[in-house]
């Protein structure tokens, strides 16, 4: 018989203070350049976050930090940009917006004590990126691109992934959705000795679609890293190998998502004012974290469904609590 998920999914709202907070926080540092500067070194922010926060939104995210927390967290209510501006162009639409939505990623990242990380091999390297469809890329599965994603880990293929990735959403779109599914759940379909293969450093792992081609190698799937542990494991086949008992693992783990799929996927279907911050494939000791994707092809036309002439536009950050690389 099938058990229960083993994924801890929780869904909260942000405090109508939390909600000011944020507003008011962003009004003090509306000349603060979020994209290019570490906000995270700025001790007046750093304080402001910590000292002013909700006990509550300091627990739930502190302990996700810490790797005990959900791994899924889902923060409703908090302030979207309005008016977002109309122009064309994401670099015009980026600029010429307020600074709430960074102000809250960043502020995430504050309260569960990591860093925001670049992401250097995409196309954006900042510190906060803009998942929005643009044109000329619309045929890839990407941040940048219409077509849905297939579940993975962010980053798997670097060798310093991020351990969270948090998402606010500014503008919605109906059905389609930001997919999740649990390591556990995956990993609850395979054998122990399957499990120990993975964990070997015999693997290759190689960047997706949006992404400058990079390869990790003689890598873990299974990684333990210090008293974490990440999974790098992608829907796609971005995992090689040329160890015969290496690829007979990854068939198996392929065949485990598969399961882990039909029975374990829940999703959120982001609205303007929704965040969602989960842990990118990683857990405290034992495996944990989520793969993540997405269903269903955004349009490039206005959304006429939020009565805002916009596409579909989240932006995100990578999280990185302190771990260092097991060199073995
Ligand atoms: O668009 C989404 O819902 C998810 C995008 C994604 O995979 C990401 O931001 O890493
Ligand atoms: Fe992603």
């Amino acid at each position: 018989m099938l058990s229960a998920t083993q994924t801890s999914i929780k869904e909260i709202n942000c405090s109508a203070f939390d909600h000011d907070l944020i507003i008011n926080i962003a009004e003090e540092f509306k000349e603060f350049d979020f994209y290019n500067n570490e906000i995270i070194n700025e001790s007046s922010f750093v304080h402001k976050v910590i000292e002013n926060f909700s006990k509550p939104m300091q627990e739930i995210l502190g302990a996700m930090g810490k790797g005990c927390g959900p791994d899924v967290l889902i923060i409703n209510n908090i302030p979207v940009d309005i008016p977002l501006s109309t122009y064309d162009d994401l670099a015009e639409k980026v600029r010429n917006k307020s600074r709430q939505s960074e102000v809250a990623l960043s502020s995430f990242c504050v309260l569960m004590g990591g860093l925001l990380q670049r992401e250097e091999s995409s196309h954006q390297s900042g510190y906060i990126q803009q998942i929005h469809p643009l044109k000329s890329y619309k045929q890839e599965s990407s941040g940048r691109g219409a077509e849905p994603l297939p579940f993975h880990v962010e980053n798997a293929f670097i060798e310093d992934s991020p351990s969270f990735l948090a998402l606010v959403c500014l503008t919605g779109q109906k059905n389609i959705r930001t997919e999740l599914v649990g390591v556990k759940d995956i990993l609850g379909f395979l054998d122990k000795a399957t499990i120990n293969t993975l964990r070997k450093p015999i693997y290759t792992i190689r960047s997706a679609d949006g992404f400058r081609p990079k390869q990790l190698e003689n890598t873990a799937v299974i990684h333990d890293l210090d008293s974490w542990v990440l999974a790098r494991i992608y829907e796609e086949d971005r995992i090689l190998t040329s160890d015969p008992e290496g690829q007979m693992a990854i068939v198996n783990l392929k065949n485990a998502i598969d399961q882990a799929k039909s029975f374990y996927v829940t999703f959120v279907e982001l609205e303007p004012g929704t965040a969602v911050i989960f842990s990118n494939g990683m857990g405290r000791e034992t495996p944990a974290g989520v793969l993540h994707g997405r269903s269903g092809r955004i349009s490039l036309t206005p959304n006429n469904q939020s009565n805002m002439p916009m596409q579909r536009w989240l932006q995100r950050a990578c999280i990185k609590v302190p771990y260092t690389l097991d060199q073995r």
